[in-house]
C-alpha cells in the first residue's frame, strides 16, 4: 500500500513529489534493477529459480549464452501459478513473448540464437499472481553457417537482398543472395564458412571448387577451396572467389561437396528471377557425402540474376 501511494501520488503531483528524491525513488525505480541474476548457459540445461515478491513484477534472468544454437527457455511453476516470458537481447529490443507454450500454463520459447547476452523476464499471467518458479535453459546444436557476399565496385550487381556477413543457424535456410553481374564495374565476392565450437559436426569436410568454361576474366581466383569448420565460436572464412559473369563468352561453375559425415546435408537453392539462362541447373540441390553439387552463373545483360541460398542441417 505504502508503494501505491507513493505511486499515485507521483503522478497526482509531479513536480512536487520530484522534490523528494528518497520517495520518488522507492516508488518508481525499475523493480527489474535488483532481480537480476547473472547465468551462464553453455551445453548444459541450466535451471535457476525465480521469485514474483510482487503483483505486476517481472523477474529478469540475466543470460549469457555461451555458443547459443537452438535454445530453449521454459518456466517450471511453482506456486507462481502461470507464467509470462519477454525475450530480449543485450540491448533490451524484445524478440519474443509467450505466454503458455510450455506445459500446462507455463512458458516456453524455444529460438535459434548467436553467442551473447540476452534477458529473459518472468511474471505472472495477471497482475495479482506471485510465486516461485524455475527457469530452464537448454541450447544444442551451435552450429552456424557463414556467407559473405559483396560487390567491390557497383554493388546493384550483388544486390537486393542479403549483402556482406550472412550468419544462420543450423537446420535454416540462410537469407538469399542474389547474383546480377554483367557489364557494370566490378564483381561479387563470396566466401563460406562454419562455427561449431562444440564438435557437432566432428569429421565433417566441406568445399567448393569454383572455376570458368569459357573467358576465364569472369571467374577470378579459381580453384578447389575448403570451406573451414571452426572449433569456436569465431569464424574462419573460405578463400574468396570473385564472379564477374557478364556478355563474354561461358560463365562460372560452383561445385560443392561435402564428405566425412552420412548425417549431414546442405542444401542449395539457385533460382532465376528474369532469363533462367543465367542460371544453369537451377533449382533446390542437396550436397552429401555420395552427391556433390554443380551450378553455373552465366549472368549477364539478359533480364534478372540468379538467387542463392544454403542450409546446413542433418538428413
Ligand atoms: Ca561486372
Ligand atoms: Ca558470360
Ligand atoms: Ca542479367
Amino acid at each position: 500500500m505504502k508503494r501505491l501511494a507513493t505511486l499515485v501520488g507521483s503522478m497526482l503531483l509531479g513536480s512536487f513529489v520530484a522534490a523528494c528524491g528518497g520517495d520518488l525513488a522507492e516508488a518508481t525505480a525499475d523493480p527489474l534493477a535488483t532481480l537480476k541474476q547473472g547465468i551462464a548457459v553453455g551445453t548444459i540445461p541450466v535451471t535457476t529459480p525465480g521469485q514474483i515478491n510482487r503483483g505486476g513484477d517481472r523477474y529478469r534472468h540475466e543470460i549469457d549464452l555461451v555458443y547459443g544454437g537452438q535454445c530453449t527457455f521454459t518456466t517450471s511453476l511453482n506456486t507462481l501459478q502461470d507464467s509470462v516470458m519477454w525475450l530480449y537481447d543485450q540491448n533490451l529490443s524484445l524478440l519474443q513473448f509467450d505466454d503458455d507454450s510450455g506445459p500446462g500454463l507455463a512458458s516456453q520459447i524455444q529460438r535459434t540464437l548467436t553467442p551473447g547476452r540476452y534477458y529473459v523476464d518472468v511474471g505472472g499471467f495477471s497482475a495479482i499472481q506471485t510465486g516461485n518458479y524455475d527457469l530452464v535453459v537448454s541450447c544444442a546444436n551451435p552450429v552456424f553457417f557463414f556467407e559473405n557476399f559483396y560487390a567491390d565496385e557497383d554493388a546493384g550487381q550483388c544486390n537486393a537482398l542479403a549483402y556482406g556477413m550472412i550468419r544462420t543457424g543450423f537446420g535454416d535456410w540462410t537469407p538469399p543472395i542474389r547474383i546480377d553481374t554483367d557489364g557494370r564495374a566490378g564483381g561479387c565476392y563470396q566466401q563460406f564458412g562454419v562455427t561449431d565450437p562444440t564438435g557437432v559436426l566432428a569429421g565433417l569436410n566441406l568445399a567448393v571448387n569454383f572455376y570458368a568454361d569459357g573467358n576465364a576474366d569472369q571467374c577470378n581466383f579459381p580453384g578447389y577451396r575448403t570451406i573451414p569448420i571452426s572449433s569456436s565460436t569465431n569464424v574462419q572464412w573460405s578463400y574468396g572467389y570473385r564472379i564477374d559473369a557478364d556478355n563474354r563468352a561461358g560463365g562460372c561453375w560452383q561445385v560443392f561437396y561435402l564428405s566425412g559425415r552420412n548425417d549431414i546435408a546442405l542444401d542449395i537453392e539457385f533460382l532465376p528471377d528474369g532469363n533462367p539462362g543465367q542460371c544453369n541447373n537451377a533449382g533446390t540441390h542437396t550436397v552429401t557425402s555420395s552427391n556433390s553439387v554443380a551450378i553455373r552463373i552465366d549472368t549477364d545483360s539478359r533480364s534478372g540474376g540468379c538467387t542463392q541460398r544454403f542450409r546446413l542441417r542433418y538428413q
